[in-house]
């Protein structure tokens, strides 16, 4: 009888004790409900409160509720948001090892880029973000597609280019590729792009069609859509370091291991909002011009030797995937 009553007690204390370590994490995401990113993540929140019993929960913040990228990565730095889902492109002024990744035609293609992130180099540099000073746990990457020019004036080469004010993310190394494609590049955070093309401040951006479509940009009248492809980044999710310490390692390994299936899950949600944005954005009188764009590969030659020269061995084991 006294052991049942200490096996309650102590099951009791257990059970306390976990809840008060419950922890409801604030999930965050430049992109609207129903985006294949913030699908996924809020499904992630979903197995996690199973799996850990209610201890891991998420409240997704969708749609820059919380600021645009660069101002969640600092919130994300400090603890006050607990999971991001952001492209890697703002995250390499914080952490310059990942700009590897940020590089202008680094990957032949999106398998390509996919095999790159789901093998050994994927999880290289995710672990090197962890392990960098950055206050951030690289937990798994997603699809952000490639990115293609829009401008207001057709786009063939270069040349078209010359005297266009672009917007690319907030990266130096994105100003340099504009500049090299013969553009040039302003760099600004995602939420202005759609009045700075409509008061003129910009003549064109570059993004994936999922973004194209739902930021309503091509309602600005930049409606060329020049395939130049020429920067496959991959979308990053991360967690707050203060979160990730406060879990036990029963717990981060959970964390983990659905962060990988949120990895694959959001790409086939990707591949699925890709060819209806796609579609979409046609029916919308979105002219997708298809070029040759070795041209613009050439051009940004000069960027990827300036970038490129800090991660020598890297780019060659990237160019080895298949
Ligand atoms: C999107 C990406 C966002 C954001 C945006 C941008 O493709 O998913 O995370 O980086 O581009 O251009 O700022």
């Amino acid at each position: 009888m006294r052991l049942m009553k200490t096996l309650l007690a102590c099951a009791l204390l257990a059970a306390t004790g976990s809840a008060a370590l419950a922890q409801t994490m604030k999930a965050a995401d430049v992109h609207p409900a129903g985006y294949p990113t913030v699908v996924a993540v809020e499904n992630m929140g979903k197995k996690l409160d199973a799996a850990t019993q209610g201890r891991i929960k998420f409240q997704m913040l969708p749609g820059s509720v919380l600021g645009g990228e660069k101002e969640m990565i600092e919130q994300t730095q400090v603890g006050a948001i607990q999971i991001l889902r952001t492209s890697l492109g703002p995250v390499g002024p914080v952490v310059p090892e990942v700009n590897v990744f940020n590089m202008p035609f680094v990957f032949r293609s999106i398998a390509h880029m996919r095999a790159v992130i789901d093998g050994p180099i994927g999880q290289e540099l995710l672990d090197k973000l962890s392990a960098s000073p950055a206050r951030m746990v690289g937990l798994a990457w997603m699809d952000g597609g490639s990115r293609s020019l829009y401008t207001k004036k057709p786009v063939r080469k270069p040349d078209d280019l010359k005297g266009q004010k672009i917007r690319m993310m907030g990266n130096p190394l994105f100003v340099d590729t504009m500049n090299a494609m013969g553009g040039n590049g302003i760099s600004m955070g995602f939420g202005e792009v759609f009045t700075a093309l409509q008061t003129g401040v910009i003549d064109g951006a570059e993004n994936n069609p999922p973004s194209l479509f739902t930021t309503n940009h091509f309602k600005t009248g930049a409606k060329f859509y020049t395939q130049t492809n020429h920067l496959i980044i991959p979308e990053i999710l991360v967690m707050s370091k203060v979160a990730y310490d406060k879990l036990s390692a029963a717990d981060q390994a959970a964390v983990k291991k659905a962060a990988r299936e949120a990895q694959l899950e959001q790409r086939t949600l990707w591949d699925a909002a890709v060819a209806d944005y796609s579609t979409k954005l046609k029916a919308e009188g979105v002219e997708f011009i298809e070029i040759d764009s070795k041209p613009f590969f050439d051009a940004t030659a000069p960027v990827r030797a300036k970038y490129g020269a800090a991660y020598a061995d890297l780019i060659k084991r990237i160019e080895a995937v298949r």
